[in-house]
């Protein structure tokens, strides 16, 4: 059995063309924004990678298939879902099965781009280990599958609702390399700056499409997590964000809510206490990581060329 992937019209001209292809994921859309501003960010973001050069693939369960791609109608089907399955490594297949609509995580939009051949993937935070994971166990499969499925993730760090030095260590156990792009010290998400440095940094596409070449080059498996700064005048001062963390996690806490349901609880809570304040920063650090991602997509294109 072949992995029952449908390609959208845009992207399977891409593909025949050896065009750039940049990957989006789902969740993001069904269980990290509210509607309407997930719909409106998920289409600025299409938009973006088009004016870049590239051609966008947003990846979602429907049907029992794979869908590499959406069509506009599907885009805003997807986004007015409230029962999605939130989709990772461990529910793909039973997503498939059962016929229901899912929205892929990072991992799970990792492992379906790698299937359609995609190499680059734009999001905006990534999962990570759980602040209090010695207890929970909570760590999140985004990080073992970057060190397994061979795709560059262009994120803007993780949020700082993680532990940033026990995510960077799993990261490090694994051999997952974490490139800052353009400074030395590894963004937060909403700051530009966690306070820790980066373990690695690159200062442009095209050194980054040749270091995840040299990886495949090297039988190395896995991929990248290009660690992007939000841009300066989206920022939001760690004074401000971190209290509001802070209770987040408390209310989390203080309700019981363990497993798939934290992330998707904390991000909701505090695009409520900071008034949307959190959401507009969040629009402008995913179309700044589409950007950098159909760049490396057309460098890839253009090294394995070379
Ligand atoms: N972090 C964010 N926004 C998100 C997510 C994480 O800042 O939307 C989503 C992504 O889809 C990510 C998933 O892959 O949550 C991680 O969930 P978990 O921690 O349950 O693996
Ligand atoms: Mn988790």
């Amino acid at each position: 059995m072949t992995a029952p992937l449908t390609f959208a019209a845009e992207v399977a001209d891409a593909k025949a063309l050896n065009r750039p292809i940049v990957a989006l994921e789902s969740t993001i859309i069904t269980h990290g924004m509210p509607y309407p501003q997930n719909l409106e960010t998920a289409q600025a973001v299409e938009a973006e990678i088009r004016k870049a050069g590239a051609v966008p693939a947003t990846i979602a369960v429907m049907g029992g298939k794979i869908h590499i791609g959406l069509e506009p109608e599907e885009l805003e089907q997807l986004a007015q879902t409230k029962d999605a399955m939130k989709v990772s490594r461990a529910d793909l297949a039973v997503c498939l099965a059962k016929g229901a609509t899912g929205a892929t995580t990072v991992a799970a939009t990792m492992i379906c781009a790698n299937l359609a051949g995609i190499d680059v993937f734009a999001t905006g935070g990534i999962g990570g280990v759980h602040r209090g994971a010695e207890d929970s166990f909570d760590i999140s499969a985004d990080l073992l599958e970057l060190a397994q499925t061979p795709v560059s993730v262009v994120a803007a760090g993780a949020k700082a609702i993680l532990d940033l030095p026990k995510t960077l260590e799993v990261l490090e156990t694994h051999g997952v390399p974490v490139i800052a792009y353009g400074q030395d010290a590894f963004p937060a998400f909403w700051s530009r700056n966690s306070g820790l440095p980066a373990p690695l940094r690159a200062d442009s596409a095209a050194e980054i499409a040749k270091s995840q070449l040299a990886r495949a080059s090297l039988g190395l498996p896995g991929g990248q997590l290009i660690a992007n700064p939000i841009p300066e005048e989206a920022e939001i001062a760690r004074e401000e964000i971190v209290p509001v963390i802070e209770q987040a996690l408390s209310e989390a806490e203080a309700q019981g809510i363990a497993a798939k349901a934290v992330t998707p609880f904390l991000l909701s809570r505090i695009f409520e206490l900071t008034e949307g304040r959190s959401l507009e920063a969040n629009i402008a650090l995913v179309l700044n990581n589409a950007r950098l991602a159909a760049a490396i997509a057309g460098e890839i294109i253009t090294a394995r060329g070379a």
